[in-house]
């Protein structure tokens, strides 16, 4: 399964073979390069920048670290090797062989979950433009493109499904995937979190420890679908999420434990030394985990049900979980709004599909906030980091406004009237104040070995190489 690098689009697919398909992608390469240009980080394209390179897809050695330009990255479309005799592993079709072509009654759901999935990765780039003219050191500027490259090429995934499994009207939604923008009033991103800002970067440290989260969520479930060439695509790409993740657990980590020191050192007042406060790390927790939270869809959904009955969608580690694989009959408990009241109650397994995914996600961002908490511990500090209760700040799901018939609930889950609600959000959410804060703090620092006054060092740095290492040649 070694990829190819001497065709123009590397690949582990022998497109060479598939004439059409390999004209469709290099009709659409030079648009995704001048979409990069335009819409891709902001300055540093002709500088080179320490990038790892897939070079197979195997778990062991499959990445090349070297010095390259972003516009010369080499994105292609690189998927996990074949399982022999792979079948469905859940809903209707359980126990018929996996699809190697799209099973032609559910041709549209597929291609809106492709769709779906496929916005969000360019989307966050976008998001993520600005970002390099403020990086708190080489290291974190060689971070953030790197998840960036990766990103693109997880488009490049998507793409390739759709151009070589859909035709003309996946050649379409190729396109589109290069004209809808990030918070663009007129054709934004799909999903909600898509269309926010990332406008420093301790929003792009909370952005890549919960939303790309969710990206590792949703793709491990995509990872279960009957469809191979999706599952085999979404297995490759989890691969890369793992050190997007770290970016931000890491990140936040450093962040906390700069305040630390600055409080060990000159008390509590962490601002008035150029550090970043604890309360305020814990609002953009707050912000950042509620609206991924609502990137899982509404608690029940028919949608949800659909998919993974058709056998296109499945849950967290599917094949490990010990039951029927069809959920016919089984229950699922959720946590509903009843009068002024939360309850829990079981629902059909089957349709509560989204809220188990969202469940399994909420142990696995709670992990990390323990993570960061040992940080203080370790420290002395007598604080706490907290994920806010589910159903604070939600836009999507039972808990949005309208389908709560207007309430509103603090992190905690306590009820709270709209008025209560608009006097006291800025506990609890970042106010205009705290983010204009924390965007003065973001002055970029460009020497080989420096960090910004408000973030620690990493522990170590990127393949084994120094701290002080020239991740990105300014010169
Ligand atoms: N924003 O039954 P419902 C990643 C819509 S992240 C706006 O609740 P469903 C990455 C929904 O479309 C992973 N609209 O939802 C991370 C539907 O609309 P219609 C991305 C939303 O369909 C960082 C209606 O509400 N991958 O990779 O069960 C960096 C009711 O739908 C939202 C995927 O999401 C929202 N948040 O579930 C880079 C996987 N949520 O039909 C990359 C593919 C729902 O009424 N997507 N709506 O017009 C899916 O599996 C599903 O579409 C969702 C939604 C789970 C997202
Ligand atoms: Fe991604
Ligand atoms: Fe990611």
């Amino acid at each position: 399964m070694a990829i190819d690098y001497q065709e123009r689009i590397p690949n582990n697919v022998n497109l060479s073979d598939d004439r059409r398909l390999q004209r469709a992608l290099e009709a659409w390469q030079p648009n995704y390069l001048k979409w990069w240009q335009e819409m891709g980080p902001t300055e540093f394209q002709s500088h080179e920048v320490y990038l790892r390179t897939a070079i197979s897809v195997d778990a062991k050695g499959w990445a090349n670290f070297g010095h390259v330009k972003m516009p010369d990255y080499r994105w292609g479309i690189f998927l996990a090797e074949p399982e022999a005799g792979r079948v469905v592993n859940f809903g209707d079709h359980k126990g018929e062989p996996a699809w190697q072509e799209v099973p032609g009654e559910y041709r549209g759901v597929l291609r809106r979950l492709i769709v779906t999935q496929g916005d969000t990765e360019p989307a966050s780039v976008e998001q993520q433009r600005q970002l390099g003219l403020t990086a708190p050191s080489l290291y974190d500027l060689r971070n953030l493109f790197q998840v960036n490259v990766e990103e693109g090429r997880h488009l490049w995934a998507m793409v390739y499904l759709l151009q070589g499994y859909f035709g003309r009207d996946g050649r379409e939604e190729a396109e589109a995937m290069l004209e809808r923008h990030s918070g663009d009033p007129d054709k934004p991103r799909i999903l909600g979190a898509f269309n926010e800002k990332t406008p420093d970067w301790l929003s792009f440290y909370m952005f890549t420890y919960f939303t790309d989260r969710d990206g590792k969520y949703q793709l491990a479930s995509l990872a279960e679908s009957g469809f191979d060439p999706l599952s085999r695509s979404c297995r490759f790409m989890l691969t890369e999420e793992a050190h997007h993740m770290f970016v931000g657990e890491t990140g936040v980590g450093r962040v906390i434990l700069r305040a630390c020191e600055i409080m060990k050192e000159y008390g509590d007042d962490v601002r008035q030394h150029g550090g970043i406060d604890l309360p305020t790390i814990q609002k953009y927790l707050n912000f950042h985990f509620s609206v991924s939270l609502d990137l899982f869809g509404s608690e029940i959904s028919t949608n949800a049900a659909n998919f993974y009955s058709m056998g296109l969608k499945g849950r967290f580690e599917e094949t490990k979980i010990d039951d029927d694989h069809k959920l016919a009959n089984s229950p699922y408990s959720i946590l509903e709004l009843q009068g002024d009241k939360l309850v829990t109650r079981e629902e059909n397994a089957l349709t509560a599909i989204n809220e188990r995914l969202r469940d399994d996600y909420v142990t696995d961002c709670d992990r990390g906030v323990r993570r960061w908490n040992q940080i203080l511990k370790r420290n002395g500090v007598d604080f706490e980091f907290k994920l806010p209760h589910r159903t604070f700040n939600r836009k999507i799901g039972a808990f949005n406004l309208e389908n709560s018939g207007g309430q509103r609930f603090t992190p905690e889950g306590g009820m709270i009237s709209e008025a209560e609600w608009d006097q006291r959000h800025g506990e609890w959410l970042p106010t205009e104040e705290d983010r204009a804060y924390v965007i003065s703090l973001m002055q970029p620092v460009t020497e080989p070995g420096q960090y910004a006054a408000w973030i620690a060092p990493p522990a170590r740095g990127i393949n084994n190489q120094p701290v002080d290492f020239e991740y990105v040649r300014l010169n």
